[in-house]
């Protein structure tokens, strides 16, 4: 029995933003647990190299290159994968940026792109899944949260408050769609090794603090995500809802 728990054979998963990073990783985490892959990227993200490496290690992988934060190419990727009677049985919305910047210079123009990329293309790609999920009664809605999930970093407000919001979204999508068999939860990564943080990598005064600030007393890989992502995409998470696991290394749980 709890052999197949973490089984997902049969299942269809999109991940966006899976052209590199931790969407990256996690989609081949699910291609090993045997899930059929789509991954997302805005066209030219160097999707098709992804799909390739992929595809080369095995994996059954659709390529699905639309700009997440766009309605109409949201509603029209769906479609597609409607005519290609592709059934989405697992999301994860991860694709994100950061933009670094003190709050008082940062023009509305950067605000705004970052809200709409890390917040509210969840709520566009998780409202067409669910659409789709809902009849069926069954399916797994993962969202990329982050430890500014739960306390804010100077310079980092706009992603602080779209990752926070992600946070209460996980909850609201599970207060409305948990009933029709869907279980939406959320993942937390801490300082990962990303391109997305190569700056603070490389910055001896940030490495240092993270190391300090983690009790692991090390920066996480992007494929120590694949535990808790096959976990929440799997059976064995099918009484699971509305919950954040962070994948910090400690961080958020000690001062
Ligand atoms: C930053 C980093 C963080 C991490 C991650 C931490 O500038 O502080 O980019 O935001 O990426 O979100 O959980």
């Amino acid at each position: 029995m709890a052999s197949n728990l973490f089984d997902l054979s049969g299942s269809t998963a999109l991940v966006t933003g899976s052209s590199r990073g931790l969407g990256r990783a996690i989609a081949e985490g699910f291609g090993a647990a045997g899930a059929r892959l789509i991954i997302n990227g805005r066209a030219g993200s160097g999707l098709s190299n992804a799909a390739g490496e992929l595809r080369a290690a095995g994996h059954d992988v659709h390529e699905a290159a639309f700009d997440v934060t766009n309605e109409a190419a949201v509603k029209a990727a769906f479609r597609r994968f409607d005519e290609e009677g592709l059934e989405v049985d697992i999301l994860v919305n991860n694709a994100g940026i950061q933009h670094r910047q003190p709050m008082a210079e940062l023009a509305l123009a950067d605000w705004q792109r970052v809200i709409d990329t890390n917040l509210t293309s969840a709520f566009l790609v998780g409202r067409e899944a669910a659409l789709r999920m809902i009849p069926r009664g069954r399916g797994k809605i993962i969202n990329i949260g982050s430890l500014t999930s739960e306390l804010a970093r100077a310079t980092v407000i706009p992603y602080t408050v779209a990752k926070g919001g992600i946070k209460m979204l996980t909850r609201g999508m599970a207060a409305e769609w948990a009933k029709s068999g869907i279980q939406a939860n959320a993942i937390g990564p801490g300082y990962m090794l990303t391109d997305m943080n190569e700056a603070l990598v490389n910055d001896p005064k940030f490495d240092a603090w993270v190391k300090g600030r983690t009790p692991a007393g090390r920066w996480g890989k992007p494929e120590e995500l694949i535990g808790a992502a096959v976990f929440l995409a799997s059976r064995a998470s099918d009484y699971v809802n509305g919950q954040i696991i962070y994948v910090d290394g400690g961080m958020l749980s000690v001062l």
